[in-house]
């Protein structure tokens, strides 16, 4: 559980790092339910909370979340005053603080929590999921053109090989919805389907990963891609990106 909660805290220093978690920007939360037997001894510390959506999968699990308004900066300094561990009571509808301390969860939980519970089922081996602002690719979630299914993802694979190689599925796209609601939460699990990220229009990404750091890396390789396609722009030019070719040839060595 120490190592989680470490590398938890070192990605959200990234986050910082990176300019993508300006204030209370961004929030990240780990499926701790591996640590059950212990978890379960340790009582409530908060009175039952109200999720706002259904997740039946995750009924009796534990997930470890970013505090809501906290900030990454300080996540990575004192971990456990920024972040708490949740139980999801039986009835999948309701949730209790069990440590350390009564820090109420992130407001994008809905999103994260049924992001957790297709996961359960769907990509087991996923346990983080990151939200976060890559200043770039949310740069270019502004233009219009770019929000067409896979034109994105298109155009950042073939600015640099190793981005479809580290992200062979590419980036969703969840055209502008309210923060912290229901409905953006539906609308990034129908996106999971297919993607490991999902860029939520004009804000930020969602990723998941196995854990912090992979999740924070699908992030990382996209939006290097977005600044290559910046800097040449900015030099005056529009890049060539890889062709067809190229890239066909990488699908196949590196089997994507
Ligand atoms: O945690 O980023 O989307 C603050 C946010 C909400
Ligand atoms: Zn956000």
């Amino acid at each position: 559980m120490k190592h989680i909660i470490e590398q938890v805290a070192q990605v959200a220093g990234y986050l910082w790092q990176k300019g993508w978690a300006e204030r209370n920007g961004g929030n990240i939360s780990y499926n701790m339910s591996e640590f059950a037997p212990a978890l379960n001894e340790i009582p409530a510390i908060s009175e039952p909370i109200a999720i706002g959506l259904s997740v039946p999968k995750l009924a009796g699990g534990y997930f470890l979340v970013t505090g809501t308004g906290r900030r990454m900066r300080y996540v990575e300094s004192a971990p456990m005053d920024n972040m708490s561990i949740i139980r999801i009571l039986p009835d999948g509808q309701h949730y209790v603080i069990v440590a350390e301390k009564d820090i109420r969860p992130t407001s994008e939980l809905p999103t994260h929590l049924l992001v957790h519970n297709f996961l359960q089922t769907e990509k087991p081996s996923n346990k983080a999921v990151i939200h976060t602002h890559p200043i770039e690719l949310v740069a270019m979630s502004h233009n219009r053109a770019f929000l067409t299914k896979d034109v994105l993802t298109h155009l950042l694979w073939s600015m640099i090989p190793e981005t479809r190689a580290f992200c062979p599925k590419g980036l969703g796209i969840v055209p502008y919805t309210l923060p912290g609601s229901v409905e953006l939460a539906q609308k990034t699990l129908d996106e999971l389907h297919d993607y490991d990220v999902v860029m939520w229009e004009k804000h930020g990404v969602v990723a998941v990963g196995p854990d912090a750091v992979e999740a924070f890396d699908r992030i990382d390789v996209l939006n290097k891609s977005a600044q290559i396609y910046r800097d040449a722009r900015a030099m005056g030019f529009i890049p060539e990106g890889m062709s067809t070719d190229q890239m066909n040839e990488l699908k196949q060595a590196f089997n994507l």
